[in-house]
């Protein structure tokens, strides 16, 4: 019988319900206005008013204006009443103080608000209460806006409402490495939100959701392109498109920021020197700067890598980096703009045979004997670091060094030598680490935060986070990477948050207050950069990566042996790099005393960066009383079993989480899991055989349920090397060089539940199938069409499959079939057969 169309349409429309209810793809991030529950909504209905009334009408202000009506209305389900005029009942009051001020004096704040800052009050006039939402300025009104919605999505009460806050860091800028062909350099969110083939898009509402999400932080300006700069951004015909990025960034009181080619006079110019103290040179840039500021009058300025990289710049010609800034710091300044001029510069040609050099020193020797040469818009752009972005450095010694000049930090917020956002990493504990980092200047406190953003020596300077955020849904290729944009953000406001705040408030804003869901994404994301640097490269190693590849996988010796300076010193006795004064490159006397001191000798520096300082014996007893080579051992195993233990964490939220994301960040640790699991067996296997040291637990070398699939029965399949060769287990892997090859062993165990863990390799270049049959059934059939960073079977590409619940006898046959395609040969490493756990119940 047929149902009644009422019941049909009804079942309809619960279905399409439940499938709204459950699509999220990570687009809203933190911004997703989710109803409250009623009770949460009900304690709101009494403090927000009916009313909202706008004073004045720049951009930012009219984009408070539809934030606030778009938040209340997500969250608390009611559409505020748009009035120009102050009624007599509950309203909120939304403009700037001095908007304030002309329009209604008596409920204007009497103190004035620092730059970019802002005020939340409840005001009582005439017996109504009123709830004034006002900063400095038209951004500060937009902030304020923003933070009125976040203490509702947070659940924090709006009762007598005094809240005042301003930055901590008055510049708070992020730098994309967009390329104009629309490709980006380390990013790892899909293509350019700007560029496509040498073109601007036509379409740029994704450039304007991304500037409320800046401006929910307080990130007030962006620059648009790679500082490997292509020169072409700031010719005549890009001009008109550029200025369009500017108008889809304006509303949200963000300004754009161009890369400049330091070339370009030569490049672009027609002229044959780019000598910045050619006249012709200077002419070139201040014309230049006319017409980029004719087209975007509002610029916030420019950044500039030179002399970095195969970039060019002014050693060219014996010039200094201030001479390279400055003749375009000096075209800046009639439009009030800033140059940030990096202090990325070293040598990738250094000869590693030659223990003086040190590349960690680079930053250092370039800049410091420029203190005070610099116009004061010119600001040195400081990476974290001395070295480049690696899971553990000291603070960069520049920070504080130069006394007369600006300074920034530059954090990458983007994860290159951090998985490249396959791994989840949360870098807010890294940062506080760095920014709360005492240099100890002149002996007294001086904290990085405060020294970076002229609290300490004068110069302005402030927080630069290199983005990288792209076309993908969730902006970054993996949900809980979002997190490492808003930490960005909430630290340049306030660096003196902690991670667990900053995480707290992320998590409920990401994916609500389901107390399970909190605790676990908590766990997951703050103790990720420990699991990670224990995983890839603890004491100081640095990222034990491809340095001169992907900077993804295990690649013990990669660092070695080459001109790019990243290099550990590991050999048969001892490991790590010697930067001490007396008897090292004197690295740890570029710091202030008190921390030169505590440097300079083994005995007093802590373990995290024991091999950043000092080249020691595997055999070295660490403050925690264990060896150098236990501690690489130890270390490796926990953090992959961290890893495990996240992903099996995560599962456990099924139906807490809506099933897009939850979904995909299930699969995105598994995923972690599996190369957690790689890099552990590399680094710890390079150790030990470089070492010949066992480890005392016995783990190294010893895989129990592993069958090498070089050892299998192999029919088609070949053997290969894996190079580097600590990226295949055992001896090597096999290929399959036929249409069709299989893999064959023999289950020699007791009969029982089983999973099977099928490692293979997974790589650009064709995309293979597998099949795996047991006693002549087949149990599990995929294709293999990741896509990581490399072509060939390596550690990056080394991927897992877990079979699991299997119903295994002694006899049967375990049989993997590999379908090649193209260049990628169905690679296989190794089977490895686990008990299946026990609160599995199949
Ligand atoms: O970390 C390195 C990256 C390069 C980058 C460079 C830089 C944009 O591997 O891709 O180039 O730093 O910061 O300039």
């Amino acid at each position: 019988m047929a149902a009644p169309r009422s019941v049909l349409l009804g079942f309809l429309m619960a279905l399409l319900l439940s499938v709204t209810a459950s699509a999220e793809t990570g687009y809203d991030a933190w911004l997703r206005y989710e109803a409250l529950d009623e009770s949460v909504a009900d304690s709101y209905r009494g403090t927000v008013p009916a009313v909202l009334v706008t004073l004045g009408n720049d951009l930012p202000v009219i984009s408070a204006r539809g934030e606030l009506v778009r938040g209340i209305r997500g969250m608390l389900g009611r559409t505020l009443r748009l009035e120009s005029a102050i009624p007599e009942e509950p309203a909120i009051l939304l403009g700037t103080v001095s908007d304030i001020r002309a329009m209604a004096p008596e409920l204007a704040p009497d103190s004035d608000i620092p730059e970019d800052g802002f005020l939340l009050r409840t005001v009582q006039f005439n017996f109504v209460s009123y709830t004034i939402v006002t900063g400095s300025n038209d951004r500060g009104v937009l902030y304020g806006a923003f933070a009125y919605l976040r203490k509702i999505a947070l659940h924090q009460s709006l009762a007598g409402l005094d809240w005042q806050e301003s930055p901590f860091s008055p510049i708070r800028w992020i730098n994309h490495w967009d390329n104009i062909d629309g490709t980006i350099e380390r990013g790892y969110g899909g293509r350019s939100l700007f560029w496509d083939d040498e073109r601007v898009h036509d379409d740029l509402s994704r450039v304007t959701d991304y500037a409320r999400f800046l401006a929910s932080l307080g990130i007030h300006a962006v620059s648009i392109n790679n500082v490997n700069a292509n020169p072409r951004v700031i010719e005549a015909d890009m001009l008109p498109d550029v200025a369009r990025i500017a108008e889809a960034f304006r509303p949200w009181g963000v300004r754009i920021a161009l890369s400049l080619d330091f070339g370009s006079p030569m490049r672009i110019g027609g002229l044959d020197t780019f000598d910045p103290l050619d006249p012709a040179v200077v002419e070139f840039w201040e014309n230049a700067v006319d017409e980029v500021y004719a087209a975007v009058p509002d610029l916030a300025g420019f950044v500039l890598k030179a002399d970095s990289e195969g970039r060019v710049g002014p050693s060219a010609y014996g010039r200094t980096h201030a001479d390279a800034a400055n003749v375009i710091a000096r075209a800046l300044q009639p439009y009030g703009g800033t140059i940030f001029y990096r202090g990325f510069v070293y040598d990738n040609r250094m000869d590693w045979r030659d223990p003086a050099n040190d590349r960690a020193r680079a930053a250092h020797d370039n800049f410091i004997d420029l203190d005070g040469d610099f116009e004061p818009n010119a600001i040195i752009q400081i990476k974290n670091g001395p070295i480049d972005f690696q899971v553990r450095e000291p603070a960069s010694p520049l920070f504080g060094a130069l006394r007369a000049t600006g300074e920034a930090i530059e954090l990458q917020i983007t994860q290159e030598y951090f998985g490249q956002a396959r791994h989840t990493v949360f870098l807010a504990p890294m940062w506080k680490e760095v920014l709360d980092f005492d240099m100890r200047a002149d002996g007294r406190a001086t904290p990085v935060k405060a020294i970076v953003t002229g609290k300490v020596f004068g110069p302005r300077g402030g927080f630069v986070g290199v983005s990288n955020a792209g076309l993908d849904d969730n902006w970054y290729g993996n949900h809980m990477s979002q997190a490492n944009l808003y930490a960005f953000g909430r630290l340049a406001w306030d660096p003196d948050l902690t991670a667990h705040d900053i995480a707290d408030e992320w998590s409920r804003l990401t994916f609500g207050h389901d107390p399970e869901v909190v605790r676990t994404v908590l766990d997951i994301q703050l103790t990720s950069y420990d699991t990670f640097e224990k995983y890839t490269g603890p004491l100081g190693l640095q990222t034990l990566t491809d340095i001169t590849g992907n900077h993804y996988g295990a690649a013990v010796e990669a660092s070695e042996r080459n001109g790019w300076g990243q290099w550990h010193k590991a050999d048969e006795e001892a490991v790590g790099f010697d930067r001490s004064v007396a008897t090292g490159t004197g690295f740890a006397g570029q710091f202030p005393s008190q921390n030169a001191a505590m440097w300079e000798s083994v005995e007093t520096t802590p373990d995290e960066l024991v091999l950043f300082f000092h080249h020691v014996p595997y055999t070295h007893v660490l403050h925690s009383g264990k060896t150098v080579v236990q501690h690489l051992y130890d270390t490796h195993y926990e953090g992959a079993d961290a890893v495990a233990g996240y992903a099996r964490a995560w599962a456990e939220l099924a139906g807490r989480v809506d099933e897009q994301r939850f979904s995909e960040i299930r699969d995105q640790l598994e995923y972690q899991a599996g190369q957690a699991e790689v890099w552990r067996d590399a680094v710890a296997r390079w150790f030990w055989r470089t070492s010949g040291i066992d480890d005392d637990r016995g783990r190294v070398g010893n895989y129990p349920g592993r069958t090498e699939a070089e050892s299998m029965n192999l029919t088609g399949y070949d053997f290969i090397e894996v190079d580097p060769w600590e990226g295949a287990s055992g001896e090597g892997a096999v290929e399959c060089n036929a249409a069709t090859c299989t893999a064959t062993l023999e289950y020699d165990g007791e009969a029982g539940w089983r999973d099977l863990v099928v490692r293979y390799f997974d790589h650009l270049g064709g995309t293979a199938r597998f099949e795996v049959r047991v006693a002549g059934q087949t149990v599990d059939e995929w294709r293999a069409d990741d896509r990581v960073p490399t072509r060939r079977p390596d550690s990056s590409s080394s991927s897992r499959r877990v079979i699991s619940g299997i119903a295994l006898r002694p006899g049967d046959e375990i049989q993997i079939i590999g379908f090649p395609e193209n260049d990628e040969k169905a690679e296989l490493d190794y089977v490895e057969i686990r008990e299946t756990a026990q609160s599995d119940d199949r």
